[in-house]
């Protein structure tokens, strides 16, 4: 790894990069998802690399969402198993909600890898090495999901996704939180709620949501889930972008 000073002025962004590379060099992050990273990181430099406020909001409204579910999972793919590995973990055993790893570019051996990384980072239940059930409408191996993981699921968390899967999750019935930098991806308009947000940044504020709120009584909870609006948030978290670049000019 290329050692960052910790006084650059990018230092957050330039050490997510080493992440992933390592990630590569592991075995659990695809070549595909450095790519994914570049296009994440032009919309962070977009939004000004820090969480929004229409961010939080969409980020308190997951939280709610999260523990008012039945059977929440969490997706875990490439990039997240490199970026926040440890933090997954941890919201999973706060949350009460098993992880799943479901990879676009799957092979079997990085499904391994990314199982035995959760599992030295505090994941307990893990699911996606032994997927029994296929979500229907989606050709290829995104498509494998296991029948006690995102199968049953009523929320699947599901960060840096791809649009078509999405969807088709949403077509069963199923409430999805996505964590998207771009606003104008498929992922981001068809899911439930989109937290435009660098993963990095948003799970642990999902985890401090989750914990502040779990005292709350489900109306309390369902409250902010009904006021939450994706398209609103959407339309907002593009006016942030547009405010940022004007304070740039
Ligand atoms: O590990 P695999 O095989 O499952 O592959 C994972 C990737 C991410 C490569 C795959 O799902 C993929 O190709 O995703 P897309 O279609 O490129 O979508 C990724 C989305 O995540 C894009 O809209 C990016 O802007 C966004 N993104 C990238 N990095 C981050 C991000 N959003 C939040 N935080 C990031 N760090």
């Amino acid at each position: 790894m290329t050692e960052i000073p910790e006084d650059h002025p990018r230092y957050m962004s330039l050490v997510t990069r080493e992440m992933l590379v390592k990630g590569v060099n592991d075995g659990i992050t695809s070549m595909q998802g450095l790519i994914a990273q570049g296009r994440g990181e032009a919309f962070d430099y977009l939004i000004g690399e820090k969480t929004t406020g229409t961010a939080m909001r969409a980020t308190k409204a997951a939280a709610a969402m999260l523990l008012l579910a039945e059977r929440p999972v969490i997706s875990v793919n490439g990039n997240t198993a490199a970026l926040v590995s440890k933090e997954i973990c941890e919201l999973s055993k706060l949350i009460d909600a098993p992880v799943e790893v479901n990879l676009f570019h799957r092979t079997e051996e990085r499904v391994g890898k990314i199982v035995k990384r959760l599992r030295s980072d505090g994941c307990i239940t893990i699911y996606g090495d032994n997927p029994d059930r296929l979500i229907p409408g989606l050709s290829h191996d995104r498509a494998k999901a296991s029948s006690e993981g995102i199968w049953a699921a009523d929320v699947v968390l599901v960060p840096l996704e791809d649009g078509d899967r999405c969807e088709a999750l949403i077509r069963m019935g199923k409430k999805v939180i996505t964590i998207d930098l771009n606003p104008l991806s498929r992922t981001s308009r068809m899911a439930t709620i989109t937290i435009v947000d660098n993963i990095v940044r948003a799970i642990p504020n999902i985890h401090a949501f989750a914990l502040e709120m779990k005292s709350m009584s489900p109306m309390e909870l369902q409250e902010i889930v009904v006021e939450f609006s994706n398209a609103e948030s959407l339309s907002r978290s593009l006016e942030d972008i547009a405010e940022n670049l004007k304070k740039l000019q």
